[in-house]
Parts: structure tokens; sequence; C-alpha cells
């Protein structure tokens, strides 16, 4: 490995050091030379001076910007450098020149749309701020997956390629298999219950579902990355709203804690209170809606876009930025519904963030005779189920699970304005490449 010292590391407590990154930006001052190093963990000021190091600041006038140098010297505590802290090389090497000047402005603050940026994606990540909002992401879900291994979930994987979807036929992205036609999956939600079926109990899967959905907003992609979680022996659906609160907060203090660079550079702050996420009943969320704001969604059985935005304002005011909203009638096949006792119309729940869906789950239906006439009812055939269905005729404990949608969950955190932001490389109707 090539010698090198991440700037979030360099202490002035080191007399010198090794940097290595892009050129961020020069700043010649004619006879001082300011260039900025950037590398995944910040950016650190090196100062060339020309009567000290006649050689080195003729060979650091010549850097371009996003060219990959490689710099030791002294380590200097200075009020004037930003983070306080910079560089009085002795040494430069230049590993990777650039060749050309980066088609999109990495280092000022200009703002491109987010087409262009994304058609230029290889350079927008460049940017400090982009950047952060991934490495954000990244120990967001190690936080996450921590919390499931912690509490003795093990991860699997199941299909990405199969032939029926979970979700209902429509929104299906056909692909060749070999001689027959299948489908990318639209979410592992059969495999996990098959699995939780056959004994695995606690698992969680994190993947990516496809929806060939035509949308136009800013939390609808084609392509998702998903965080699926299936538990067995349940008692009913607020043991999984208790793991799906738990694992949430234990990713949001972990990002609180580990990522305060990130969370300042993007101006994001993402608390949540100490109590218990308000749960309230579909039929609540609908009364709401109508005596606070005189909102009626056009389809009664659902919330709307707009629904979903009023409630989370409406929460925001009373400290809570996460909800659940509970019991929504005519729901999938595989949620619990109409359980005699209940006063709501199913065991399906949706967590609401900040205004938005974040995650969909429930308690199953684990009765095969209900289950079958469940589909039954909905016109699913369940004879295109026969594989999830045979499962049910051995033992399988009641269960119930969620898929939290990743880059909602992003974007809530870095307090972002569209899904795509918080992706590297997003698909939607019009994007496949890059
Ligand atoms: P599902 O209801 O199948 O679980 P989902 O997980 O995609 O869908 P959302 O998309 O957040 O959930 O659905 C909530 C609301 O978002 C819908 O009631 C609808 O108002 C809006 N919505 C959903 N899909 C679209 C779309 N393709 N285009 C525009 N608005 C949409
Ligand atoms: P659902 O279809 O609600 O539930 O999806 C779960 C979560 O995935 C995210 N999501 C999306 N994100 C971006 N773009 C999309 N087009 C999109 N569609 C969904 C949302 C959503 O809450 N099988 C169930 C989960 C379960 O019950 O376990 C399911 O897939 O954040």
């Amino acid at each position: 490995m090539l010698e090198r010292t991440y700037i979030d590391d360099v202490s002035t407590d080191d007399e010198t050091t090794t940097i290595a990154g892009h050129v961020h930006d020069t700043r010649d001052l004619g006879g001082i030379l300011f260039v900025m190093v950037r590398d995944r963990t910040g950016t650190m000021q090196a100062v060339f001076k020309e009567d000290r190091e006649p050689d080195l600041f003729a060979q650091a006038e010549e850097l371009d910007r996003e060219t990959v140098i490689q710099l030791s010297g002294e380590v200097s505590e200075t009020d004037q450098a930003p983070g306080g802290v910079e560089l009085v090389p002795t040494d430069l090497t230049i590993v990777s020149e650039a060749k050309e000047a980066p088609t999109l402005e990495v280092s000022k603050d200009v703002d491109a749309d987010l087409s262009t940026r994304l058609d230029n994606r290889h350079l927008d990540v460049r940017d400090p701020e982009t950047r952060a909002v991934f490495s954000l992401r990244s120990k967001a879900m190690e936080a996450m997956k921590q919390w499931f291994y912690d509490e003795s979930f093990e991860e699997v994987d199941t299909p990405a390629l199969s032939t029926a979807g979970a979700e209902g036929g429509a929104d299906l992205f056909p692909v060749v298999y070999y001689n027959r036609e299948a489908y990318l999956s639209q979410s592992p939600q059969l495999y996990k219950q098959l699995l939780v079926a056959a004994g695995f109990d606690r698992l969680f899967e994190v993947g990516h579902a496809f929806r060939a959905e035509e949308f136009a907003t800013s939390r609808h992609v084609s392509e998702i990355a998903m965080f699926d979680v299936e538990l067995g022996y349940v008692e009913d659906h607020h043991d999984v709203m208790d793991v799906q609160e738990q694992s949430l907060r234990a990713a949001i203090e972990a990002v609180q804690e580990n990522a305060q660079r990130e969370l300042d550079l993007l101006d994001a702050d993402p608390v949540l209170p100490e109590e218990p996420f308000p749960r309230l009943t579909f039929d609540e969320a609908l009364d709401i809606l109508e005596e606070e704001f005189g909102h009626f969604p056009d389809d009664p059985t659902d919330l709307d876009t707009k629904g979903e935005r009023l409630l989370g304002e409406h929460f925001a005011e009373q400290g809570h930025p996460a909800v659940f909203v509970v019991g929504y009638p005519e729901e999938k096949f595989y949620y619990k519904q109409n359980v005699e006792g209940d006063d709501i119309a199913s065991r399906k729940f949706d967590l609401l963030y900040r205004g938005e869906e974040l995650s969909s789950g429930g308690q199953r239906e684990h009765d095969i005779d209900r289950l079958i006439a469940m589909m039954e009812q909905q016109g699913v055939n369940p004879e295109n189920f026969e594989f999830y269905l045979e499962a049910f005729r051995y033992g399988v404990p009641p269960h119930g699970g969620y898929g939290l949608g990743i880059d909602r969950l992003v974007k809530g955190l870095a307090d972002l304005d569209n899904i795509k932001e918080a992706i590297l490389f997003p698909r939607d109707p019009d994007r496949l490449e890059p």
C-alpha cells in the first residue's frame, strides 16, 4: 500500500506525516501556494513557499485540480488553515495526473442540477458534501446490521430472479431467463416467510428490490435498496414494530455518535425523542387529517402522499419525526387481516419518518386456509404461489416482519430533497446509466 495517513487522523501531535489524495483546489498568492488535498475523510491545506523550497514550489505550481498526489512534510498548527492544521511539504509525488479539467465543479460551491450531477456521478461524488451522504449511509447500515447481529438475527440472501412477484403482478421487470420468462424480485417477502416457517426464526436481508413503476416523485426509484426483516414467535404486530423502532434508534444514535462530520457537512440533525414512537390506528390517522387539515385521501383505504406529509407535520410539531400508522384496510394477502377482537382492519403498519413512508410491515397470516381465502379474495391465483403455500402445510410459527427502504432512510437522515441523491447510481424510468 502507498504510505499515507487519513487526513482526519492527522494531528498536531505528529511532527511529520504523509497524506495522499486528490488536489481539491489550489490558490496562488504569488510566492506562496496553497494546495487543498482531499481524501475520503476530509481536506487538508498544504502550503508551498517559493523562497524556502523553490523546486518543490515549481512542481506544485503545475498541479491541476483532481490530480492524485502524495505529500510528506511537517504538520503545523495554524488558525489560518481550515481545520486548524496544515502541512508544510518536503516531498511531493504525482501519483496520477488529471488529464482534463473536471466537467463538473468539485471544489466550488456551484450547484448543478440533479440530472447533470447524476450524469457525471463519478465527479459528483468527489464533492465532499455528496461524499458525506455515502459515508453516512455506510455508517448507518453498519449500525443497523450490528443491532440485528447483537439481537441474534441471522443475515440471509434470497434470489433476485424468480417466477412470481410478491407484491402483485403489476410493476414487474421481466428478464429473459434461458428459454423462459422470469422477473426481478420486487421483495424477498415470500422467501422471508418460507425461512421463518423452516425455523430460521430471526432473519434479515439487505438486498435490492425492483419495481417497474411509472413515477415522477422525489421518493421513488426503480431499483431499491431494501432492509428486510422477519421474525418468528411474535404475539402480534407490536413485536415487529418494537424491532423496527429499536433498530432505527440504534442506527440514528450511531450516526449521531460516529458521523458528526458528515452531519455537519450536510447540515442535518436527525434527532429522535426518547419517548416511544406514536402508534396510531389508520382510522385515527384519517381523523387527524380530517379534523386538523380538512384533508380526505382520494383512496380511503390508503394514505396519500399529502396525507403522509400532513401527518408528518402534525407529529413533528409534537417532537415526533417517526410515527407508526397501524391497521391499513385491504392489504396484500400475506398480512393478517380481520382478526376477531381487533379494532383494526389488518395487522399491517407503515412507519412514517419525516412525513414519508419509510417502512411497511406487520404480522403475517400463517394459517394456510385463511391465506388461500385471502389470495382468492384479492384475485391472486394460489396455483401461482404453490412453492410458498407448500411451506404452510407444515408447522409455521406465528411471524411478522417489515421492509425498510434504505434509500429513503438516507434521504431522511441526510435531509436530502430527492431520494436519488441518496443512491450512488440510481435507476428510474429514464435513467439506466451510469
Ligand atoms: P406500497 O403502497 O405498494 O407499499 P410504496 O411502498 O411504494 O407502495 P409509497 O409509494 O410511499 O409506498 O406509497 C404511499 C403513497 O405514495 C401512495 O398512496 C401514493 O399517494 C404515493 N405514490 C405511490 N406510488 C406512486 C407513484 N408511482 N407515483 C406517484 N405517487 C405515488
Ligand atoms: P413495500 O412495498 O411497502 O413493502 O416496500 C417497503 C419499503 O420499501 C421502500 N420502497 C421504495 N423506495 C423507493 N422507491 C420505490 N419505488 C419504493 N417502493 C418501496 C419504502 C417502503 O416502505 N414486502 C413488504 C415489506 C414487508 O411487509 O415485510 C414490502 O415490500 O420505504
